[in-house]
């Protein structure tokens, strides 16, 4: 079914590792997608939604043991286990290959095996990478129709002699015990068994397009990052792009389909990507961004007309529910979704909802739709250049320390603040919520390699070019000592936007402190917002004191990459303990 021989053969030798009854050559076409979503109705995997207010949408519940992203079973699998480094579980190559493969063995009998070609990033795009996923679920292909480029025309670029990404996944048992996502960087391989839950299992997205196409980033140059790419339209209609690098479950999606608050008159965002951007130097000096996704894998709760009314006007129809709950009128709901609580709901497990029982969707429920339904999807987000970045914003879930938004004085000790981001953990993986940990660059749970190692590749990107774009931190989380937001965040979060876009045109003032360059609360436009000025004063306020624990903690964390942490770090580290202590001495 390929003319590429190296493919045909790895098809080969999984069909017989794996016995499955069929092998089926997924094209990617409407005429499949409607067979395989039929199949899957019959058999109980998909529940059909209200077809007048849900048109084309499904309803799908996975095993209650299988809701997230397994972290503690996921592996970097290199000859040296120096280079997966301490945040990455490592196993021996060899190794990892006979346990798994252990697994695989037979594990398709009186199933379908689906091979899938998928191409992540535009059709054209020189950045654009090629894999193949070989799955034995429905549901994964169907989810990859979506959140990829599938198909024939990934096949062609695959025959035309690219190289490709090999993914093996089966959903096993669904057995948490005999669960791996096992990567293999050196090899372009992954293999991932037990799971059949989002990044789990669809291949193309945090396996290949994060862990393994950081690696090959690094070796070629660019770099593969956990951000949303968005567009800032002002009144004269200048555009400035920008990409943000938020936890799972921190707002990316919120953030990149932003609508402006009617006091911003004349202020738009242009959607561009979610939750991955690769980013390439381009031959002017400037970092230019693509997406290298199709569709958006998204956090279902707290999303409404008033939180995010973009998005509600995408997931409308064409779309994949995962683990929400339904009404009577076989409507989905989740929490934070508009209207009153309908009193009848049928939880995420399909029960009769119980308040007792927890809430009715799970919180890291997600719905699957392709990008161009996005009323605010770019017409920029298919070119195969990408767009060209002003600004790269970090950030994460703290609920105290960090303040709304500031400015890093130069690249080494932006890529520093980056390294330093820590986050309250979410749903989107299993374990613990609530828990502070730190997570550079939001690429914790992604960084295919050292994070040493990646810290000195962000760096050496001061020795490329002198264009780079301004870094900047942003905490949309903040908490008043009752546990309420300080900052109302969605539309609003446009504000900051607008500093920082004024930052880069040379336009805005900041004030000079240890951690970085902070704005003015003046200088945040708060005109249409009921917060106080002293809210905004306390947001952006640097008590020395926690500061200097901040920064104990940050130098412990990144002290333990031993001798392969960068000197422009540890210089970093130095610089701002100095001057916080001095400010300390000031007070
Ligand atoms: P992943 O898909 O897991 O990578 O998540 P994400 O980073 O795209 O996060 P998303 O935008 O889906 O938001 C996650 C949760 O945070 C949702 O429940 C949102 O409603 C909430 N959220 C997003 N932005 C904000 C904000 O500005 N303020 C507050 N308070 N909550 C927000
Ligand atoms: C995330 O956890 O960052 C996600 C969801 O985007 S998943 O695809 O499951 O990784
Ligand atoms: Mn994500």
């Amino acid at each position: 079914m390929t003319k590429n021989p190296e493919l045909a053969a790895w098809v080969d030798a999984v069909a017989s590792l794996t016995k499955p009854d069929n092998i089926h050559w997924v094209d990617g076409s409407e005429t499949e997608y409607g067979d395989l979503i039929k199949g899957m109705l019959a058999d109980g995997t998909l529940e059909k939604l209200n077809e007048e207010t849900y048109p084309n949408c499904f309803l799908h519940r996975s095993d209650p043991n299988d809701v997230a992203r397994v972290e503690h079973l996921t592996f970097v699998c290199t000859t040296d286990s120096e280079d997966a480094g301490p945040n990455n579980n490592w196993m021996d190559p060899a190794e990892a290959h006979t346990k798994v493969d252990e697994l695989f063995k037979g594990c398709m009998r009186g199933r379908t095996m689906y091979v899938i070609p998928y191409l992540m990033g535009p059709y054209g795009s020189p950045f654009s990478r090629a894999g193949v996923e070989i799955t034995d679920s429905a549901y994964v292909v169907v989810n990859m129709r979506i959140m990829a480029r599938i198909g024939r025309r990934a096949l062609d670029h695959i025959e035309g002699g690219n190289s490709f990404v090999r993914g093996l996944h089966s959903v096993g048992e669904l057995d948490p015990e005999k669960r791996f996502v096992m990567h293999f960087p050196e090899e372009l391989m992954i293999k991932s068994i037990g799971s059949g839950y989002g990044g789990n299992a669809l291949l193309g997205k945090k396996c290949h397009a994060l862990r393994i196409a950081s690696w090959q980033a690094r070796t070629e140059g660019w770099l593969a990052e956990h951000m949303l790419i968005l567009g800032i339209e002002d009144p004269t209609g200048n555009k400035t792009y920008v990409a943000a690098a938020f936890p799972s479950a921190c707002g990316k999606t919120n953030l990149a389909m932003l609508v402006a608050p009617p006091a911003l008159d004349g202020w738009k965002v242009w959607t561009i990507g979610d939750d991955i951007a690769w980013l390439h130097l381009g031959e002017d000096g400037r970092l230019w961004a693509i997406n290298p996704e199709a569709g958006f894998f998204g956090v279902a709760p707290g999303t409404s007309l008033s939180t995010n009314a973009n998005c509600m006007h995408t997931l409308g129809r064409n779309a994949i529910y995962t683990n929400v709950a339904m009404t009577s009128d076989k409507e989905p709901w989740w929490e934070g979704i508009d209207g009153p609580k309908p009193s009848e709901l049928i939880d995420w497990q399909g029960r009769p909802h119980d308040v007792e029982k927890g809430p009715a969707a799970h919180p890291n429920s997600r719905f699957t739709v392709a990008a161009s339904q996005c009323p605010s999807y770019s017409d920029q987000a298919n070119v195969p250049q990408g767009v060209p970045i002003s600004a790269l914003i970090f950030g994460g879930r703290r609920s105290a320390v960090a303040p709304l938004v500031f400015e890093a004085l130069d690249w080494e000790h932006g890529v520093f603040t980056a390294a330093a981001v820590a986050s309250e953990t979410t749903a989107a993986a299993t374990g613990k919520v609530g828990q502070v940990r730190r997570d550079p660059m939001a690429m914790k749970p992604f960084c295919g390699y050292n994070f040493a190692d990646y810290w000195a590749h962000w760096l050496s990107f001061k020795e490329r070019s002198e264009k780079l774009p301004k870094i900047f931190n942003v905490n949309w989380f903040r908490k008043d000592a009752n546990g309420s937001f300080m900052w109302p965040g969605f539309g609003d979060n446009l504000r900051v936007l607008q500093w920082i876009v004024e930052r880069c045109q040379g336009k805005a003032d900041a004030i000079k402190s240890p951690i970085g360059l902070l704005p003015d609360g003046k200088d945040i436009d708060l005109n249409g917002l009921d917060l106080e000025p002293e809210t905004i004063d306390a947001l952006l306020a640097i008590d020395p004191e926690i500061w200097h624990t901040e920064v104990e903690d940050i130098d412990e964390y990144l002290s333990s990459f031993g001798d392969r942490l960068p000197g422009a770090i540890r210089a970093q580290i130095d610089r701002i303990k100095r001057e916080i202590s001095e400010s300390q001495h000031a007070a």
